[in-house]
């Protein structure tokens, strides 16, 4: 940790982290954390077994969404807020750029990862792989009666389409259709033939990181390997000790 922070983190005390694995929101903040050096204590919430839902949690996050930091009391519960407020919190090393007009366009690349790339490819989680999985631990009552304990209406209609009613051809279609959308930004901004989205890596390719790893995750990675500039990005990706750490850290115990 670099001197600032500690100076700051002196004066805060507790520095708590509730994070799942198989969560692009949690492993985009993990990232970030392990490029600045950032100290925290982790609290694995298992989002197939619906440990969002439990009331202990619902105090730290009333959404019952992961991640949440928690510093000596005081919740962020967005990862791009917490991914801001650590690179804030430990200036050197910066992960923003300082130009403001880039600094601008990296926030335009975050947010619409978090409105369309993440959307996406969570739906594409739910239908190659994360209704299975809950099928498989749950009966069918056990899944009902935990979907419902979620705070927020569109995330029981979302898990119960996916889980109960079925996912159309339509929804599939529609969020293979976004997720290449984002991938053929992706590709157009590396076209200049820079390393990072733009050019100094930023909170940017952290953001899209567990997006793009997600395609691999679910055997759908072919859709990278067309785009050339992406599957170079990707490469340049995996080699950050960040990211070997992100996906160590967040392992989930499928067994
Ligand atoms: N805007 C929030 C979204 C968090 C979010 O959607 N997290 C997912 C995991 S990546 C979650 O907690 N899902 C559990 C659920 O929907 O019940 C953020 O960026 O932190």
């Amino acid at each position: 940790m670099d001197t600032i922070a500690r100076d700051k983190m002196t004066k805060t005390g507790s520095v708590d982290f509730y994070y799942s694995g198989y969560s692009i929101n949690s492993e985009k903040v993990l990232m970030c954390f392990f490029e600045k050096g950032f100290e925290f204590d982790g609290h694995y919430i298992d989002l197939f077994k619906f440990e969002q839902t439990r009331p202990e949690y619902l105090r730290i996050n009333p959404l019952g969404l992961v991640p949440t930091l928690v510093i000596n009391g005081t919740q962020i519960p967005e990862s791009t807020i917490i991914n801001e407020y650590v690179d804030d919190l430990m200036p050197s090393n910066p992960l923003r750029p300082e130009d403001p007009l880039l600094r601008a366009k990296m926030r335009e690349l975050v947010q619409r990862f978090q409105e369309s790339f993440y959307p996406s490819m969570s739906l594409l989680s739910q239908f190659h792989f994360v209704a299975g999985e809950l099928k498989r631990r749950w009966t069918d009552s056990e899944l009902e009666e935990m979907i419902r304990r979620k705070p927020l209406r569109e995330r029981i209609e979302r898990q119960e389409r996916a889980l109960q009613k079925g996912l159309s051809e339509a929804d599939i279609a529609n969020a293979e259709h976004n997720a290449n959308t984002m991938l053929d930004g992706m590709d157009a901004h590396l076209s200049n033939g820079s390393d990072w989205l733009l050019g100094e890596f930023s909170l940017a390719d952290i953001a899209a990181a567990p997006n793009v790893h997600r395609f691999f995750q679910l055997g759908l990675e072919e859709a990278v390997g067309k785009r050339s500039n992406v599957m170079a990005w990707y490469r340049r990706i995996k080699e950050r000790p960040s990211f070997v750490r992100t996906y160590e850290y967040a392992v989930q115990d499928f067994s």
